[in-house]
């Protein structure tokens, strides 16, 4: 097969030895400057290594320099599409976890006391495939469950390992992520994700969705770069979050009530019959259905649950009509509704229709889908997959919605207390800490067979589990390439740059091939990691050595085409403003108003998150380098709005109690204006209470701690922002 591909200039053959002398040269100049101005200095060995970050589900490419062993500078490379040459300070902060006194060193095994002891990885291997052997005989594959945060090499080996032993059983985090909307989104375009051509757009409207908070760094430039522009961009929030900088307008909202909305922009536009009618008519079915049901829905309607002007409703659906098609409502991510109230999906599946309206699907400007590559198919027996599982991923028939690629991982775990499943595997997944009530899933997760934690600290997860396997860092391991969508797709590599830091710590890999071997199903794991990077770079023409040497390969005859037709995968073929799934799953067949599962009454809050820009969930919060700013700026504070504040005597500084139905917590407090007075914000990251994690321990509060274990009807999102709080001034 043969292939048109761009090859980046390496900036000096691969992997050479060079003369520096001191870290001070790191800085951040060029490795030929660099390597120059040291040229008369002793020599050390420096190397250059292409790789992917690990802070983050984002993987953004980057370049090392390392010298004798230790990271010197990492340099984001510019093709990749999510960094566009730039990391974010994650991506250099959490480079030190390699090196972190806090690192798991040793396999775990928990004993009677509840106190961990080490255990050779033999005694550790053998015990916990005795023990999936014997759950499998006595309760069939089913019975075991797998839940992983999706990488390059854990999605590939965690499925395999599971489809060979008989269970569908794989999850990801989808539940306290994104899995709403993606599936919302699948009901009426047939995919989960698009793009908000923003670079080009002349207005977006961002419903809680903050590029400059939740950093993916190419679309925090393409949002610089629409600002620059001129487009008109509008940040739809409770709060005044840091891509307000970047806006024309903050529209605060109360959250959970983004569907109202949705619903009264559509209003207005159908009303008035302000749409694109053509593209209606020739892409669609279903229309009839929504515009029948719009009516009551007026902006005046929508303003007395959002608490945004219904003026100001009306005059952001004219102006969305004024700029179609390049304009678009941005599809979002987690807080507003990527999982967080009782009608997130059908917020997602809103979103796509109103977007429907203004005819802006593959626009200029509009609302485009990126291309992507993909490896071929492998043809080495060695490769060849397991059968694929009798039966559907638990939680499919409760869920229907629910994307099956994330599943609902949260029922599974539900599910130990029912006796249906008996064994529980987490690779890279802090699920106990963060994807719903940890008080409940730690009950859960005891309550199993076998449970076991991959990780590279001690978590949540791993306390709540009997072994711990403790995985190399993501710079001590090659991982399987990794296709990138883009406007150019891309094929990465997350590569070793550095050699093992502790001697008894293994990759991903290697985990799971031995887990294979010793559970009777090692015909599947008969390679190693870069055998099989290296067949699946075949199968696109290029080889493992190629990729390391050039970091990042592009297709570049795969690119984005403006204006190319685009074909719906939904049931229909078209865009579809009724659904029979949603109609089968009991709403109503297109989206109409759903309210959130509680509302704040007169004293209460509601109790959001959000990300910061210097934290990854839960994963750097023990991350020196990045906890330290937390600590010194005090980030960890929650916000409340300065009016209400006032009314319960409570100034900036001060500390606070804030309890739930589910909990109580103390922390200091933020008191601004920057919020609406329905919304207490607490910061995503903190509130972890591991002692192991030495530098994290006790900062701040965790806002899941606060939320009752649910999930969302149809879609079985999390409802990570479905609960009410109340706030007093400690001592007051
Ligand atoms: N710094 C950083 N960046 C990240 C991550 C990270 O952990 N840290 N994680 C990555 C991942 S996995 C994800 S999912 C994304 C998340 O990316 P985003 O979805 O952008 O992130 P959030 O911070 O969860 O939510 C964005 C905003 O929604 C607002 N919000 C809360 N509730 C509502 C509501 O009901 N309606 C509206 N309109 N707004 C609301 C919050 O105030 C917040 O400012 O970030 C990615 N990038
Ligand atoms: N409290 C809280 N909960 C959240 C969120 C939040 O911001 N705060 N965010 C939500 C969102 S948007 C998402 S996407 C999910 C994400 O949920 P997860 O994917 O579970 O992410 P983290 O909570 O960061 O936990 C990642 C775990 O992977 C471990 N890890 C890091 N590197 C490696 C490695 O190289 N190998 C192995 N084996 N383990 C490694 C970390 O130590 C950590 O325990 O969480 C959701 N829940
Ligand atoms: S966005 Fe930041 S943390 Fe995430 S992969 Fe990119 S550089 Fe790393
Ligand atoms: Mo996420």
């Amino acid at each position: 097969m043969s292939h048109d591909i761009t090859r980046r200039r390496f900036i000096q053959g691969g992997t050479g030895v060079a003369a520096a002398a001191t870290l001070l040269g790191g800085g951040f100049l060029g490795f030929d400057a660099w390597r120059q101005a040291y040229a008369d200095a002793p020599a050390k060995e420096v190397k250059q290594v292409h790789s992917l970050c690990n802070s983050c589900s984002s993987k953004c490419g980057f370049t090392a320099t390392v010298e004798d062993g230790k990271v010197m500078t990492m340099i984001g490379d510019p093709e990749h599409p999510y960094c566009d040459g730039t990391l974010c300070a994650r991506g250099y902060g959490y480079a030190s976890i390699a090196y972190s006194e806090d690192r798991l060193t040793n396999p775990l095994k928990r004993t009677e006391t509840g106190a961990f002891e080490a255990i050779s990885w033999d005694d550790a291997i053998k015990e916990i495939s005795e023990k999936i052997t014997q759950i499998i005989d006595e309760d069939g594959p089913q019975a075991l469950v797998l839940i992983q945060d999706p990488r390059p090499s854990g999605s590939y080996y965690t499925k395999r390992f599971m489809n060979a032993l008989g269970s569908a059983n794989v999850y990801t985090h989808g539940v306290s992520c994104n899995m709403s909307k993606v599936s919302g989104m699948t009901q009426a375009i047939g995919v989960g994700d698009f793009v908000s051509d923003v670079a080009n757009a002349k207005m977006v409207m961002f419903l809680g969705r903050s590029y400059a908070d939740g950093i993916r760094p190419g679309s925090l430039h393409d949002l610089q770069a629409a600002r620059k522009k001129g487009a008109r961009i509008v940040m739809v929030d409770p709060r005044y979050n840091a891509s307000c900088l970047y806006a024309d307008e903050w529209v605060p909202i109360k959250p959970g009530t983004d569907l109202a909305l949705v619903l009264a922009m559509a209003n207005v536009l159908v009303g008035r019959g302000t749409y694109n009618q053509e593209y209606v008519a020739n892409n669609t079915v279903g229309f009839e259905d929504w515009a029948a049901r719009l009516p009551e829905y007026t902006p005046e309607w929508a303003a007395e649950i959002t608490g945004i002007p219904a003026e100001t409703i009306t005059r952001l659906a004219e102006e969305m009509w004024e700029a179609a098609p390049a304009s678009s409502i941005e599809q979002g991510w987690r807080a507003a509704f990527g999982c967080s109230h009782k009608n997130s999906g059908e917020t997602a599946r809103a979103l796509c229709l109103f977007n429907t309206l203004l005819g802006c699907w593959g626009a200029e400007g509009g609302a485009i889908f990126y291309p992507s590559a993909s490896a071929g198919k492998l043809t080495d027996p060695r490769f060849a997959a397991p059968p694929a599982p009798k039966e559907k991923i638990l939680g499919s028939a409760e869920y229907p919605l629910a994307a099956a690629s994330m599943g609902v991982s949260t029922f599974a775990l539900q599910q130990i207390a029912e006796g249906k499943v008996k064994g529980v595997i987490f690779y890279q997944s802090n699920c106990v800490g963060g994807y719903s009530n940890p008080k409940q899933l730690d009950e859960w997760v005891r309550q199993a067979e076998l449970s076991v934690a991959i990780d590279v600290q001690m978590t949540e997860t791993c306390k709540a589990c009997q072994y711990v396997l403790p995985d190399t860092s993501y710079l001590e391991r090659l991982e399987v390439p990794e296709f990138v969508g883009g406007r150019v797709p891309v094929v990465a590599l997350r590569d070793r740059v550095l050699d093992k830091i502790h001697p008894e710590t293994k990759p991903v890999d290697e985990i799971f091939a031995e887990l294979g071997r010793a559970c009777g199903v090692g015909q599947y794991f008969d390679f190693t990691v870069d055998e099989l990077a290296d067949a699946q770079l075949a199968t696109v023409g290029l080889s493992l050595e190629q990729l390391q040497e050039e970091g990042i390969v592009a297709f570049p005859e795969k690119a984005y085409k403006p204006g190319k037709e685009i074909t719906w995968k939904t049931p229909s073929g078209k865009i579809q403003f009724t659904s029979e799934a949603c109609a089968k799953a009991g709403f109503t067949p297109s989206p109409t108003w759903i309210e959130p599962l509680v509302m704040p009454e007169e004293g209460q809050f509601r109790l959001v998150g959000g990300k910061q820009t210097i934290h990854t969930h839960t994963q750097t919060a023990n991350i020196k380098p990045l906890i330290s700013i937390s600590k010194k700026y005090g980030l960890e504070r929650p916000w409340i709005n300065a009016d209400v504040a006032a009314t319960l005597g409570i100034e900036d500084g001060d500390e606070v109690e804030i309890s739930s139905d589910a909990f109580t917590g103390r922390t200091k407090i933020k008191v601004t204006e920057r919020i609406e007075p329905t919304s207490l914000y607490l910061p995503s990251h903190y509130g972890r209470m591991i002692p192991e994690q030495q530098l994290s321990y006790g900062v701040g509060l965790s806002q899941m701690d606060f939320v009752p274990f649910h999930l969302e009807p149809g879609y079985g999102g999390t409802m990570a922002q479905e609960t009410v709080v109340t706030v007093k001034k400690v001592g007051a």
